[in-house]
């Protein structure tokens, strides 16, 4: 009756795909502090089919919301994969949340259920006392992951209309209750990732079911090229879209399996994972790419691994040559966000300039646009756009934004971008952060590109302040390299060395840390603040 709707279950294509062989293939080697936990597909299938049941019997309802707020491990994939089967939609968030920050997801997204691993207890506690006090009318039962530490335990939940479980009484809940998968359509939701960006009120991007195979069979299975035997490994956790595409969709959609680990990516964790386990695929980001050159970890450490990947912000050219020339890893910089759900432009394997974003994924396609609405010729600066079919049917509840973002069938990305005249794209930052210094642009990334070569700067974000007449000033807030001093008048004259002389930042301020986002972007905006401050 309704042809226009193809039914299509994410978490059948992942998982019940590739059960028929036996499913004796390892998905997941989840690191804990026990051991490694290896599953098979057929064992995921099985814990996926209990936290179904378990979730079908505390009441969720397709298309409800399951908040998640884990660590990476079995329970945080499991639950994953068991929302998506029963129709409901998985929203894993943010660890690193602090309780009134979850409280407020917990009531954007009208959650049914919020699970959380043990050691966020804590946080999980002061949400909910939060959330129901100012209005999460939806929400009915608090799950915590383990069966040891009860989530009431020593400040009780009592008196809220929530009851709170462990993982054992969430697995008992499911007796009785079906464990099928539900007929989701392709159209319907599957999965909200909420994204501050930077304006810094968090929106849930909402993806269907669609999207999980649009990835897979777009970047995953045309640029990454995975194979069954590949083990992946990602800095990035479940919680994020670049994390949940690494360690799960583009392994699940070809019968791969990937490494979790809960753990801090510190360069000699991620020694310890890429040399204790067959990783091939290894995804990180210039804030991994960095100390891992600047560690002394063994030239070899990389050798087991075919592919790096780099997303969340530009890749310097310098690391992409000092992985290739230390490591002998080659590494794909990408950009993506959590709207499109995964990366849209990319270098290929075998032809990677360094200090780009590459071309198009295939499926994906770009315009780079003048503030008419134009779109600019090669070597010219715009505003980049995008139009794919993974990208999120929109913001939740957040009309305002919708109306600003998404236009037609594009969407404005808000990063700045040129396109090179051998095609590739480039990346300049984002669109608002470009300034005017005395009537010329400034792009801020290529100041922080010659600070950050100086070696008493670890790390610099430079913004415009507004001066009395409201004309961009340039200042550069840096935090120091170890041992360093910051001495502002050297690092103008480097700039003045290295630079145009319009480009040199007007001050120079030391701050403590750069203020990011959940997603490890760079929040110009709070930037901003400290500069004006
Ligand atoms: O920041 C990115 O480049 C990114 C890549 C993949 C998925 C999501 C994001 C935000």
């Amino acid at each position: 009756v309704l042809s226009h709707h193809q039914q299509f279950n994410a978490s059948h294509y992942l998982l019940d795909r590739h059960l028929p062989d036996g499913g004796s293939r390892i998905a997941v080697r989840a690191l804990t502090p026990g051991g490694v936990r290896e599953l098979t597909y057929a064992e995921v299938a099985a814990e996926v089919r209990t936290v179904a049941a378990g979730l079908r019997g505390l009441g969720v309802r397709p298309e409800q919301r399951v908040v998640m707020c884990c660590s990476d491990g079995v329970e945080l994939f499991t639950a994953i994969l068991a929302a998506m089967r029963i129709g409901a939609v998985a929203v894993p968030v943010s660890t690193m949340l602090r309780g009134p920050e979850l409280a407020k997801l917990v009531i954007d997204s009208r959650a049914a259920v919020l699970i959380c691993s043990p050691e966020f207890g804590g946080v999980t506690r002061i949400a909910t006392r939060l959330a129901v006090e100012s209005g999460a009318p939806d929400l009915a039962d608090v799950v915590v992951t383990s069966a040891a530490v009860p989530i009431d335990d020593d400040a009780p939940l009592e008196g809220y209309p929530v009851r709170t479980r462990d993982w054992t009484d969430l697995a008992a809940s499911g007796f009785g209750f079906d464990d099928g998968l539900y007929a989701t359509w392709d159209e319907s939701p599957a999965l909200w990732l909420y994204t501050s960006g930077t304006t810094g009120t968090p929106k849930a991007a909402m993806h269907r079911h669609a999207d999980i195979r649009t990835v897979c069979e777009t970047y995953g299975a045309q640029v990454l090229r995975i194979r069954a035997d590949d083990v992946c490994f990602s800095v990035a956790k479940l919680f994020f879209a670049y994390g949940i595409g690494n360690s799960m969709f583009f392994p699940m959609a070809v019968g791969a399996s990937s490494v979790l680990s809960p753990g801090r990516p510190s360069p000699a964790a991620i020694a310890s994972v890429v040399t204790e386990h067959p990783v091939t695929l290894f995804y990180g980001s210039p804030s991994v790419y960095g100390p891992l050159l600047a560690s002394d970890l063994p030239d070899d450490t990389f050798a087991r691994v075919r592919q790096g990947v780099s997303a969340g912000e530009a890749l310097p050219a310098r690391m992409v040559l000092g992985m290739r020339d230390r490591f002998g890893v080659e590494v794909l910089d990408g950009i993506g966000s959590t709207e499109a759900l995964h990366i849209y432009l990319s270098n290929r394997p075998g032809e990677v300039a360094p200090g780009t974003s590459g071309v198009p994924v295939p499926g994906y396609e770009v315009e780079i646009r003048a503030d008419d609405g134009s779109v600019v010729a090669d070597g010219e600066k715009g505003t980049l756009y995008l139009r794919a079919d993974s990208l999120c049917t929109g913001y939740w509840c957040r009309t305002d934004v919708n109306r600003r973002v998404f236009e037609g069938e594009w969407m404005r990305t808000g990063d700045t971008y040129v396109r090179n005249p051998d095609g590739t794209y480039q990346c300049l930052g984002r669109t608002d952060d470009v300034l005017k210094v005395g009537g010329i642009w400034v792009t801020p990334m290529e100041v922080e590109e010659r600070l950050v070569l100086h070696p008493s700067v670890a790390e610099v974000v430079v913004v415009g302040v507004p001066d009395d007449d409201g004309l961009d000033r340039t200042v550069a807030c840096v935090v120091a390299a170890e041992g360093a001093a910051i001495d502002p008048e050297a690092l103008i004259a480097w700039c003045r060395e290295g630079l145009a002389s319009f480009k040199k930042p007007r001050h120079v301020l030391e701050i403590d840390a750069v203020p990011r986002t959940a997603t490890g972007k760079v929040q110009r905006f709070l930037v901003r603040e400290l500069a004006a401050a």
